[in-house]
């Protein structure tokens, strides 16, 4: 029997690992998306997700996350939420609402808040720390503050064919207050069909959004291709495309799983990710920069 999972950065291994035995055991991927990103929530030295996640320029850790389930299409997301542990819960929650599946703010945070959803200050002395280390640089230095950020997304494909795919970040370091990238959002930061495949993305959130590039390659692996070479068509064209006609081009990274359990990526920059499937264990891979 099939199952696999893949997941953006070296970040995504422990949780990969821990929802791969519950895959193999039988489990949902609606609920190895939710356990695999969790632990990555939780862990307090990632600094791109959730608890230990960097914060906004002004100091506020606000978060972005989203839950698709591959079989029925159900979406639930939030954006700019904060102070609640664990966001892939709650996109996941929202998921089975079919009027209200997307919060943002303040609404998104009161809704974690009435329905029980644990509450946590996300703001780290650590993350603090390094917050108001980059201050000083980037008035010393006249430097950007928008520097190397990370969402942590995945794929999730179980026995009974199911996929489901998710997302959870912290967002650019000092991006202002309300901003938020593709990680919520369906198409560009996540989408998976089960019977096809799904994709995630991480990078800048802006040039990933001007692409739809998640969803463009499940269309292109519902073509036929593999999801190695629907990567492949899908960003690095895309790239050069931005970078003539938008004038540059941020750093992003795609991975992607088809419904077989096979696997592919595309990426602009160095970059590390964590797959796995019935026949190999959960391993870190490193993919180089394409053309
Ligand atoms: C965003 N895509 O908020 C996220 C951040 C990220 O590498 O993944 N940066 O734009």
């Amino acid at each position: 029997m099939t199952y696999a999972m893949i997941g953006t950065w070296r970040m995504a291994f422990e949780g990969i690992q821990k929802a791969m035995a519950d895959l193999k055991n039988g489990g949902q991927s609606t609920d190895a998306i939710e356990t695999a990103i969790k632990k990555v929530e939780d862990y307090p030295f990632f600094k791109s997700v959730s608890y230990g996640g960097l914060p906004n320029a002004q100091g506020l850790v606000e978060m972005d996350a989203a839950f698709m389930d591959g079989n029925t299409f159900a979406i639930g997301a939030v954006a700019g939420i904060s102070d609640v542990k664990n966001p892939i819960s709650v996109a996941r929650q929202l998921s089975d609402d079919h009027f209200n599946s997307f919060l943002v703010g303040a609404g998104a945070s009161q809704y974690a808040m009435f329905n029980g959803f644990e509450s946590r200050n996300m703001l780290t002395e650590r993350a603090h720390k390094i917050w108001m280390q980059r201050i000083k640089e980037i008035n010393e230095k006249n430097l950007s503050p928008y520097d190397g950020h990370d969402t942590v997304g995945m794929v999730s494909l179980d026995q009974a064919a199911g996929m489901a795919a998710g997302t959870s970040t912290s967002g650019l370091f000092m991006k202002k207050p309300g901003r938020t990238g593709d990680s919520a959002l369906s198409g560009s930061g996540f989408y998976v069909d089960s019977e096809i495949g799904g994709a995630t993305a991480t990078g800048l959130g802006e040039d990933l959004m001007k692409g739809c590039l998640s969803y463009e390659i499940v269309r292109l692996m519902g073509t036929g291709l593999s999801p190695q070479a629907a990567c492949d068509q899908a960003v690095y064209p895309f790239v050069e495309k931005l970078k003539k006609r938008y004038g540059k081009a941020g750093e992003f990274s795609l991975v992607a799983l088809n419904n077989q359990g096979e696997w592919g990526v595309a990426t602009n920059v160095e970059f590390t990710f964590a797959a796995g499937n019935q026949d190999a264990a959960p391993q870190i891979f490193m993919a180089n920069p394409g053309p």
